[in-house]
């Protein structure tokens, strides 16, 4: 059970979280302005109503402890902090008997203070009835790896054990946790992109629909897709002759390689070559040159963010040869129809065709994601017979139509 659930089911009446945080942004611990700041965006972000002015006040007649320490009365209790200037570390607690999502007030307060490091400690306060019942009932946060790119929406999913893998590469934070329901799990910058469990759906998706509706896919390019599972579905193809991946980001493929063999087995097959470039320069060498290009990219932010522009998509046209095809990553109709519309709408002014289709990854925050699919000349209703090396889980020719069959609210974007 969560914490949220405690309190829906009235078994808890208050909930403490302290949060350390260590190596903080030594002006914003320094300044009352800032810190009154924080408990005014922190109110608003977990919906508490403050009652009366914040005290922040510094004093300390012992050097390890001297800084500000803070105060702010809420209606449903109170909020307190030290910072201590000596070590640059701050100690937050939240206390109230109305719920919040801890989680979300430790991510906001490690960002504002700019702190290294964070180690926090939830404390549920329960009624007198509930309190014979097993502490270990109730799951700890920290055994949890909650996506919460958007504050409001995300997705929570069960971690076993430690992290098994943490890298800062010079694009982004690579990260690999193993979770208790849907085996390993990639993280890129805090956003999942793919679970062992039902990586399938959205690999097979990007890559088959292209393959089977181009007669000849000779060359086929994917741009990112460090993980290797697009390349995996793409030479189950024996059509294909020559399988290129441009990630930039050599460290994402040497993290499969060791951590996620289920989708860089897709390396071993000999028609692969990798090449660790900027897709725009890459690109820009290779004019006429594939009949497929699949954009196999993160959300549109960090690297990933120029991948949506249209001087990138114009670079993917002028690489296709006369009837090539393009199929890239773009997102949920559920979470991102605005976006989805503006990127539509620049890939139309570049490309004769396209279509959008969709897929289904309960590991995503809404659930599924969706794929343009751009084309110089084929329509993607026309599927041709092929015979794979390899079995497919997901792809067939009925899932290949339904695809492009979108509900109503979403029939619009296009
Ligand atoms: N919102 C997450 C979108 C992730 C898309 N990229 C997945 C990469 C898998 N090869």
């Amino acid at each position: 059970m969560q914490f949220i659930d405690e309190f829906k089911a009235g078994r808890a009446w208050g909930l403490l979280t302290s949060i350390d945080l260590f190596d903080c942004n030594p002006k914003k611990i320094r300044s009352a302005k800032e810190i009154k700041r924080y408990v005014r965006e922190l109110c608003k972000l977990i919906d508490m109503k403050r009652y009366g002015p914040t005290i922040a006040i510094r004093f300390g007649s012992e050097e390890r402890v001297k800084g500000y320490s803070m105060m702010q009365l809420i209606e449903t209790s109170l909020i307190s902090g030290h910072f201590a200037e000596q070590t640059n570390s701050a100690y937050i607690d939240i206390f109230s008997c109305k719920y919040y999502d801890p989680i979300i007030a430790e991510k906001f307060t490690k960002k504002f203070f700019e702190a290294k490091r964070v180690e926090s400690y939830f404390t549920i306060r329960r009624m007198p009835w509930a309190r014979k019942q097993k502490l270990a009932e109730i799951p700890n946060p920290r055994d949890w790896f909650f996506e919460t790119l958007e504050l409001n929406r995300g997705v929570a999913l069960a971690v076993k054990g430690k992290r098994i893998y943490y890298k800062k590469s010079p694009y982004q934070t690579i990260e690999v946790y193993k979770t208790k329901a849907f085996g390993k799990m990639l993280v890129l910058d805090g956003v999942i992109q793919l679970t062992e469990s039902d990586e399938f759906a959205y690999h097979e998706m990007i890559v088959h629909p292209a393959l089977h509706v181009h007669p000849k896919p000779e060359r086929v390019l994917v741009i990112g897709g460090g993980d290797g599972g697009a390349i995996r579905e793409i030479a189950k193809h024996r059509d294909v002759k020559e399988i290129h991946l441009c990630d930039i980001d050599e460290e994402v493929v040497n993290a499969a390689k060791k951590y996620l063999p289920f989708t860089a087995v897709g390396f071993k097959d000999k028609r692969v070559k990798i090449f660790h470039e900027d897709g725009f320069v890459f690109l820009d060498g290779r004019k006429n040159f594939y009949d497929v290009i699949i954009v196999d990219s993160t959300d549109p932010i960090g690297p990933g963010k120029t991948l949506f522009g249209s001087r990138f998509y114009r670079l993917v046209y002028d690489s296709l040869k006369g009837d090539g095809i393009m199929i890239n990553q773009l997102e949920s109709i559920f979470y991102h129809k605005e976006f989805i519309g503006k990127t539509v709408r620049k890939i139309k002014r570049i490309f004769p065709k396209l279509w959008y289709y969709y897929t289904i990854v309960p590991t995503y925050p809404s659930g599924m994601i969706g794929f343009g699919f751009a084309s110089k000349k084929y329509s993607p209703l026309k599927i041709r017979n092929k015979k794979l090396k390899g079995k497919l889980k997901y792809y067939s020719k009925e899932i290949h139509k339904a695809a492009f069959a979108l509900p109503k609210f979403a029939e619009k974007i296009l």
